[in-house]
């Protein structure tokens, strides 16, 4: 009676080591969205996922642009068939796309006279407004003074995060880097200044980072800035600006200082966030939880809805280099990372997947099976990670980027990859399963080999 459901036991063991262990064993699906023989890079991705803001040196629309970098919009509602728009065509470079979650607003700088207001060709800051993208409307929003510039759009639109050197609301005499907002809604004093590093003595502002109001910004800093005394050694911490609107007063803020290094050692990297300004991705060397002895990179990601009481939790745990940089989606659950870290990956650089419904014990997928070998840059993606958008100047798709310089591919992470785990050491649940397996399997066994002595 039992004997004859043993060989359904064996089989049944087997599945479930297989269904627990193993994921889709294929990887996902990848599109190349240019073709060209120059450049095409640093993909921007609307929130809702119908278009990519990007860059290209590549005259991808047959105009006979200079071979300098301008900006171009592919609208793909069809991602097999994206619709091409050029927004700029000048014998300067734009750089450092963002564009706003209905693809209707756009942030980049570039040292072009777009509006006539830079005859200089200095870099400055630009917001455009590209609903039609066949007649972008531009707006410079730097201009006084030479300085660098980067930023980003919020994704609303209507709010721009800025750093720069530049004078901008006549409290940055000093000429020390500072972080700045613009609200496109406050015709009257459109410019907030939110940081106030009272000398130029050479401290780091970094390129900030905006939520979908623009209620919040991160960037990272060297500066000692809040309160006074807490970063006295120069490390790279994470800040959080939180913004208040009061139009037709300027823009305000409170600053929270969300790592303590302890040194200038020690340093964030390439800070994402969520929608809600809630949850933020970032790297770094610190040991902030004590699972980060080894000082290499690391993800963390930090809960900073109580920006005064930031909840840190370490992402990937290993004992080389995993990352400086991450995307986050929508709800914080999953992740995404390029990494080389044979942890995480089979060799050479392919895009990574986490579960981080649970940050205590993350689930990890690797996304791609590309050739040891490839170079892959600049993920970006919609808010629900529907695809994954990214640079590469590797032939990932067979003939077609044989000249090898940087194109555009998406990817959609949807029942694919490879299930992998953090430290290549079971979890306690795995572990459940596997001795759950073993004891079937034996059981199994050993009834088969009663069976064959009583024959
Ligand atoms: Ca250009
Ligand atoms: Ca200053
Ligand atoms: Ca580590
Ligand atoms: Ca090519």
């Amino acid at each position: 009676m039992v004997i004859k459901h043993i060989p359904a036991l064996i089989l049944f063991s087997v599945s479930l080591l297989i269904s627990g262990l193993a994921y889709s064993q294929e990887a996902c699906e990848v599109v190349q969205i240019t073709n060209g023989d120059l450049s095409s890079g640093d993909p921007a991705v609307c929130g809702n996922g119908n278009g990519i803001l990007f860059i290209s040196r590549a005259d991808l629309l047959n105009n006979g642009h200079p071979d300098q970098e301008d900006l171009f919009f592919a609208d793909i509602t069809d991602p097999f068939n994206p619709v091409f728009y050029q927004l700029t065509n000048t014998p300067e470079n734009e750089r450092g796309p963002s564009i706003s979650d209905d693809c209707r607003e756009i942030g980049f700088n570039s040292n072009s006279d777009l509006t006539g207001g830079n005859p200089g060709n200095m870099d400055q800051m630009f917001y455009a407004d590209i609903s039609n993208p066949n007649a972008p409307v531009f707006t410079q929003l730097t201009g006084v003074s030479p300085s660098s510039v980067s930023g980003a759009v919020s994704g609303n639109g209507t709010k721009v995060a800025i750093s720069t050197a530049e004078d901008l609301t006549g409290m940055n005499p000093d000429g020390s880097r500072e972080y700045f907002i613009f609200d496109s809604n406050n015709a009257v004093v459109p410019f907030g200044q939110l940081t106030d590093d009272p000398t130029n003595s050479g401290s780091i502002t970094s390129s900030p980072i905006i939520d979908a109001n623009g209620s919040r910004v991160v960037f990272t800093s060297s500066q000692d800035f809040v309160p006074p005394g807490t970063n006295l050694n120069g490390g790279r911490q994470l800040l959080l600006s939180r913004i208040s609107y009061d139009s037709p007063n300027p823009p305000s803020s409170q600053l929270f200082q969300l790592t303590d290094f302890p040194s200038n050692d020690f340093f964030a990297q390439g800070p994402a966030i969520t929608p809600d300004g809630n949850m933020i991705l970032f790297a770094t060397n610190a040991n902030i939880t004590g699972g980060n002895p080894d000082g290499n990179q690391d993800l963390f990601l930090v809960d900073a809805t109580n920006p005064a009481s930031p909840v840190f939790n370490q992402i990937t745990r290993s004992s080389e280099f995993t990352a400086s940089t991450g995307i986050i989606n929508s709800n914080a659950s999953l992740i995404s990372f390029i990494t080389a870290n044979p942890h995480f990956s089979f060799g050479g650089e392919q895009i990574l997947l986490a579960d981080i419904i649970d940050p205590v014990d993350p689930v990890f997928t690797i996304l791609t099976n590309f050739p040891v070998g490839s170079d892959l840059d600049d993920l970006a993606s919609p808010n629900q990670f529907t695809f994954i958008a990214f640079e590469s100047d590797s032939d990932l798709i067979p003939g077609g980027n044989t000249d090898e310089n940087n194109e555009i591919y998406i990817l959609f992470p949807d029942d694919c990859g490879f299930l992998i785990r953090r430290n290549a050491i079971p979890t306690l649940s795995e572990w459940g399963l596997i001795a759950m397996t073993a004891v079937l399997g034996i059981i199994g066994v050993l009834a088969v080999r009663r069976r064959n002595a009583a024959a």
